[in-house]
C-alpha cells in the first residue's frame, strides 16, 4: 500500500496475512519500519529523525552504496540513501522465489548529477519483502550499464539498527576470533578475543570474512536476531554510546541505550562490475525466543 508519511515523504506499507509488517519510504529505499505478528516494533527509529532530503533518516535500514562510510571521494555512505527511488513495476525475474506477496521492487538510476560525482551507469533493484513467518528479507542486484566499456568498483552495507531494550544486557554470537578493523584505532587491524561479543562503551568494528549468520540476543526480551546474509562477507558493528550520541543532533542523548547497528556488508574488498555483470547482496533478519536460539 503506497501512503504518504512523515513529512509527506511517500512509503509503501507491506503487510502478512499473520499480522507482521514493515514499511519503506521512496525517498532513500529506506525501511523505516519492522514489526512481528505482535505489533512490535523490531528497528530502532530516532525520535529525532529528520525526514527531510537530502539529509539521511536516522534509524531503520540506511542503504549505504555505492561507498561505505568515509572509504573513498563521496559522502559518507554514498548517496543512495539521500535519493528517491522509483516502485519497479516489471522488474526481471527475481532470483529468490518470493513465497509471499508482501513484496516491493524499487530501482535507482544515477542522474546526470549523480554522474558527476560517481561517473558510473548502473541499475539498482533491491526487493523489500515479508516472508510468512515475519522475517524481513532484503535483496539488492546491482547491474554495471556503463556503455564505454568501463568497469566500476563499489562498497556496500545494509545499515541495520536493530531495536533492543539495553545495550548493556546485549550479546553478539557469531563474531568471535575474527578479525576486525577498529575504526575507532585508524582502522587498525586486530582479532576479535574468543567469547560473544558485549557492549559497555562505543563500538564501530568492521568484521572482516564474517559467516552467513549473525545473532544479537537481547536479555530482557529473551528475544535474539538473527542476520543471514549472501553476498556480503563483513559485518560492521556499531554503538555511538552516550559522547557521540550526544553529539548527534538526529539522535537523542539516551537512544544509544535501544540500538545496535550490525550491517552486513561488502568494505574490505570493493565489489568490481564490468559492464553487463550484476550483484546480489542479501539479507534476511528474523527475530526468534531466545530459548530457540541459546544452544545453537
Ligand atoms: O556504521 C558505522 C558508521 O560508519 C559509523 O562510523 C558512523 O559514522 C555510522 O556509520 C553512522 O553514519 P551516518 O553517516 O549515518 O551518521
Amino acid at each position: 500500500e503506497r501512503v504518504k508519511g512523515i513529512n509527506g515523504l511517500e512509503k509503501i506499507v507491506l503487510r502478512e496475512i499473520r499480522g507482521s509488517s514493515a514499511e519503506v519510504y521512496l525517498y532513500g529505499a529506506h525501511v523505516t519500519s519492522w514489526k512481528n505478528d505482535h505489533g512490535e516494533e523490531l528497528l530502532f527509529l530516532s525520535s529525532k529523525a529528520i525526514f527531510k532530503p537530502p539529509k539521511a533518516i536516522r534509524g531503520g535500514i540506511p542503504i549505504c552504496f555505492p561507498q561505505f562510510s568515509n572509504n573513498g571521494p563521496l559522502e559518507s555512505h554514498g548517496f543512495a540513501r539521500n535519493r528517491f527511488w522509483s516502485i519497479d513495476n516489471d522488474p526481471p525475474p527475481f532470483p529468490t522465489n518470493t513465497s509471499t506477496k508482501a513484496y516491493v521492487d524499487l530501482i535507482l538510476k544515477p542522474t546526470e548529477e549523480d554522474m558527476k560525482i560517481w561517473p558510473h551507469s548502473f541499475e539498482f533493484r533491491l526487493r523489500v519483502s515479508l516472508s510468512p513467518a515475519g522475517d524481513l528479507l532484503l535483496t539488492s542486484r546491482i547491474r554495471n550499464t556503463n556503455t564505454d566499456g568501463k568497469p566500476f568498483s563499489f562498497t556496500f552495507a545494509y545499515h541495520t539498527y536493530f531495536s533492543v531494550s539495553d545495550i548493556s544486557e546485549v550479546r553478539v554470537e557469531g563474531l568471535e576470533t575474527l578479525d576486525y578493523l577498529d575504526n575507532l584505532q585508524h582502522k587498525e587491524r586486530f582479532t576479535e578475543q574468543g567469547d560473544a561479543i558485549t557492549f559497555e562503551s562505543e563500538v564501530d568494528k568492521i568484521y572482516l570474512s564474517t559467516p552467513t549468520k549473525i545473532a544479537i540476543l537481547d536479555h530482557e526480551k529473551k528475544r535474539t536476531f538473527v542476520l543471514r546474509k549472501d553476498g556480503l562477507p563483513d559485518a560492521v558493528v556499531w554503538n555511538p554510546w552516550e559522547k557521540k550520541a550526544k553529539g548527534m543532533v538526529d539522535f537523542g542523548d539516551d537512544e544509544y541505550k535501544h540500538m545496535l547497528c550490525v550491517e552486513a556488508a561488502a568494505v574490505e574488498k570493493p565489489i568490481t562490475l564490468k559492464p553487463g555483470e550484476e550483484w546480489r547482496g542479501r539479507q534476511e533478519i528474523s527475530a526468534v525466543p531466545s530459548s530457540y536460539c541459546s544452544g545453537q
